[in-house]
């Protein structure tokens, strides 16, 4: 760790008022350059144990920035992991109030239901299809807290990868019965497409996304438990959103999920 726990202590705290209370700020590795990357994930693990103090329950994980699309958009080169917790479901056909938050995009992604758990290193793609449950797909509205979406890897890790709502349904298939690579999606806001794609933007294939979370966990002694739900990333570029746009995943062979933002 190159900062002290204090600073940490620090940095977890505003990071969690800023999206608590939908200000931004700017990326904190501007006031501390020598931030490393376990300080990084350390100041995320203490957003979240904040959470669960206060009574939330995990929901969930997810991979972020495992697309070209996603990585060409925000300027970095590597995949980050995050945390979902209850406060950040919303139901399928529900709504955002985008009072609540500073300036949202929604993503287009596969989500994944697991059935055993699953540990790395060593973790594989094989391995992620032999322990998935369902797939379906999943809408993420990501709002980094950072000025006008301007971060680097640690400053986003920090900041718990820009998490703030999801939502999943339409209609979940059996993981191994589809081929995600070539599984076509189509992102519409207000009845237009905004984004198209297929699963193979992602990492290759979207378990492969999953097979580098567990890694990542694996390497902090975690495991990812029997029963998790996990966003494997943007397909596609976020597409910014505000009060009054609906916005509707369509997946295919997986029906659709719609959101609306008020
Ligand atoms: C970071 C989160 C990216 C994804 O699916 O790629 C992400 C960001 O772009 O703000 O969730
Ligand atoms: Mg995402």
């Amino acid at each position: 760790m190159a900062l002290d726990p204090k600073t940490l202590d620090q940095l977890a705290e505003h990071l969690h008022a800023c999206q608590r209370e939908a200000r931004d700020t700017l990326k904190i590795t501007d006031a501390h350059p020598d931030m490393s990357w376990d300080d990084a994930y350390a100041i995320q693990d203490r957003i979240l144990a904040a959470k669960l103090k206060a009574g939330a329950r995990v929901a969930g994980y997810k991979a972020g920035l495992t697309s070209h699309a996603k990585m060409r958009q925000m300027g970095v080169t590597d995949p980050v992991f995050g945390f979902l917790v209850d406060e950040f479901i919303v139901p399928e056909g529900g709504e955002v109030k985008v009072s609540q938050l500073i300036h949202p995009k929604v993503e287009p992604e596969i989500c994944f239901v697991t059935r055993a758990e699953l540990k790395g290193p060593g973790c594989h793609i094989g391995a992620v299809l032999a322990a998935s449950d369902v797939v379906l797909p999943g809408i993420e509205v990501i709002d980094s807290r950072y000025r006008d979406f301007k971060f680097d890897l640690k400053s986003v890790v920090a900041d718990n990868t820009s998490a703030s709502r999801f939502v999943v349904g339409g209609r979940a298939v059996d993981a191994r019965s589809v081929d995600l690579r070539t599984t076509g999606i189509v992102l519409e806001k207000n009845g237009q497409a905004v984004a198209l794609g297929a699963g193979a933007a992602v990492l290759g294939h979207p378990a492969a996304a999953v097979a580098m979370l567990v890694n990542h966990l694996g390497r902090r002694g975690q495991s990812l438990p029997a029963g998790s739900l996990v966003l494997s990333g943007g397909i596609t570029e976020a597409v910014a959103v505000q009060a009054g746009d609906n916005v509707t995943l369509r997946v295919q062979g997986m029906g659709s999920v719609s959101v609306r933002f008020v």
